[in-house]
């Protein structure tokens, strides 16, 4: 049955949304948000409007400067010519709503701008679909005419590594000096880098820091030579311009390439969201012997909790699980 007032209201709102009418947008994110009446509708007719955006993801340890170095590179982009939409993700905690807030103060030299419009996205109300959500915001900015979106994520693991996944261009930050970060980039988050970037090269050791960089992307292998290390001083706008140049010229080099990898990426994180809330359901529901037998296993202490999902996922999944 079709709810007419809810598609009368999620049409309206529609045309406004691709009117780029800014109130417009901020509603579209809090309906899409909540899943709220008419959402489905206003994803759908966008559907065919997406794809004008170039999609910038900034990720890196939290208090590299990725804020900072956001709004410096917002301004710049801006004297460009480009229109915004900026994301600014936190996948760490439902508590750490203080970083929202202080990028939110960080942004807010651009709050009069009307060719920027920013939101955030906290975990809470996202388990499990945080990326999804993710790329339905972008979406709807995208579809709103926003030239470049910026999406700004901790480097926390594999929330940016999917977020990064949505990106077109995506920038790792980091900060000097901090062995440690060094090491947690190259576990991780260095591999999704298409440029790096060193900022707080106003701090000592900053040289270092790009020398070390240049050093472990040249053991990633063939292709990695293409990634550029930049540095930077985004409490003084240094280094913004060469950022630009840089985002700007992988974008080119790009083409479209990065379009249907996104869309591919987009998929994916889908399926696996609408999976996870189908088995979730399912299990719910579900009380049958093998999950007692599980249960008994697991209180002997003859199999650990990753090994019995495993066994009972693999009644779902034949020997893939
Ligand atoms: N010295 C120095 N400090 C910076 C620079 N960029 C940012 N900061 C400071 O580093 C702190 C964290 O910045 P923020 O942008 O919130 O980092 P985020 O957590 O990565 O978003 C703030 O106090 C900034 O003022 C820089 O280029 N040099
Ligand atoms: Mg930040």
């Amino acid at each position: 049955m079709t709810d007419r007032p809810a598609a009368a209201a999620g049409g309206k709102l529609l045309e406004r949304l691709l009117d780029g009418e800014p109130a417009a947008l901020a509603k579209a994110i809090t309906l899409i948000e909540n899943a709220g009446t008419g959402a489905a509708q206003v994803l759908a007719g966008i559907q065919s409007r997406l794809g004008h955006a170039l999609v910038i993801g900034v990720t890196g340890p939290p208090g590299a400067g990725k804020s900072t170095l956001v709004s410096a590179l917002v301004g710049e982009l801006r004297r460009r010519g480009k229109s915004l939409g900026i994301l600014a993700v936190d996948p760490s905690s439902p508590l750490s709503g203080g970083a929202i807030l202080g990028d939110r103060i960080r942004m807010a030299e651009h709050a009069c701008d009307s060719g920027v419009f920013v939101r955030s996205l906290a975990t809470r109300g996202h388990v499990g679909g945080l990326s999804s959500a993710t790329a339905r915001v972008v979406d709807l900015m995208d579809a709103a005419g926003k030239d470049v979106v910026i999406v700004e994520t901790v480097g926390a693991g594999q929330s940016d590594v999917e977020v990064a996944q949505l990106a077109d261009v995506t920038v790792v930050v980091c900060a000097p000096g901090l062995g440690d970060e060094i090491q947690a980039i190259k576990a991780g988050i260095l591999e999704i880098a298409d440029v790096l970037v060193v900022n707080k090269a106003d701090l000592p050791n900053a040289e270092r820091t790009v020398t070390q960089l240049q050093g472990m992307l040249s053991l990633r292998g063939p292709g990695t030579a293409t990634v550029p290390v930049i540095a930077t001083t985004a409490t003084e706008g240094r280094g913004v311009t060469e950022l630009s140049d840089a985002v700007e010229a992988r974008a080119e080099a790009l083409g479209g390439s990065a379009r249907a990898a996104r869309t591919l990426a987009q998929i994916r994180l889908q399926i696996a969201d609408s999976a996870a809330e189908l088995l979730r359901r399912q299990l719910n529901d579900s009380d049958d012997d093998g999950l007692h037998a599980l249960c008994r296993s697991v209180q002997r202490g003859e199999l650990d909790l990753e090994n019995a999902a495993r066994q009972y996922l693999s009644g779902y999944l034949g020997n893939k699980a």
